[in-house]
């Protein structure tokens, strides 16, 4: 495996796509400095963060030993994950096939399950209203995808052909499965690889970084305010 001499800098909140990250860094062994991102003070719209994440999301990394030994920095939970996956030949199948399945479940996460967790987790918590035609829309897209997911796992350990980048961006959004308006029992087999998922010591240190800086997006209001009305920059 590559070695990396200098840490990777890892721009960070505990949160779902957070956590993709941090796991994958815990899972490579891999030296890494946590910089906090704290985005329910507004600090994902300091200027020098958005010339790394021009997004305004987190999470991000700078990689003080890119392609060339040159820095390099990346922004998207899933350009991250197959960046950090092509550098250190791990959890991202060299293999064509292998390969080609890794990336169908990773696109899948990162285009339809966690924008719709996302979503009913807003409408379902957060919305000031609640809006019901919003609230369903979600909660039933949900429980397809989880659905999907569950007959995916049918006699098979992971998403793909072996353990990947692929569980680890999805493993995250399945935690708030109660508040995404789903029950792990009925999904027998999403139940299991959750569990197997959970019971890795990367995945519980990686979810466990920085924990103690998050707070309870539910009673803060003036993250509410940074996080939910936004408009162009
Ligand atoms: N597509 C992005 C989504 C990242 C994202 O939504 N991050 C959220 C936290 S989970 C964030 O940084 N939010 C800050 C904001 O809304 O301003 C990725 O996969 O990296």
């Amino acid at each position: 495996m590559t070695t990396q001499t200098k840490p990777i800098e890892l721009y960070y909140w505990p949160t779902p796509n957070g956590w993709k990250i941090s796991i994958m860094l815990e899972e490579l062994g891999v030296p890494y400095d946590l910089k906090l991102v704290n985005i329910g003070r507004g600090e994902q719209f300091e200027p020098s963060f958005l010339k790394i994440a021009p997004n305004n999301r987190m999470p991000a990394i700078i990689d003080p030993e890119g392609p060339g030994g040159e820095p390099i920095s990346v922004f998207e939970s899933g350009a991250i994950l197959q960046y950090l996956g092509r550098k250190f030949g791990k959890f991202y199948s060299q293999d064509e096939r292998k390969r080609v399945a890794v990336e169908e479940w990773l696109f899948w996460q990162v285009g339809g399950l966690g924008p719709m967790a996302g979503q009913a987790h807003h409408f379902r918590q957060y919305a000031p209203e609640k809006i019901e035609y919003g609230i369903n829309r979600y909660t039933n897209e949900v429980n397809r995808l989880y659905g999907v997911m569950n007959r995916r796992l049918e006699g098979r350990d992971y998403l793909a052909d072996e353990y990947s980048i692929a569980d680890m961006a999805s493993f995250g959004w399945v935690i708030s499965h109660a508040n995404q308006g789903q029950d792990l029992n009925d999904f027998p087999n999403l139940k299991r690889w959750f569990e197997t998922m959970g019971a890795r010591p990367a995945v519980q240190r990686g979810r466990e970084l920085g924990k103690e800086a998050r707070r309870n997006l539910a009673e803060d209001k003036e993250a509410q305010k940074i996080l939910f009305g936004q408009r162009a920059l």
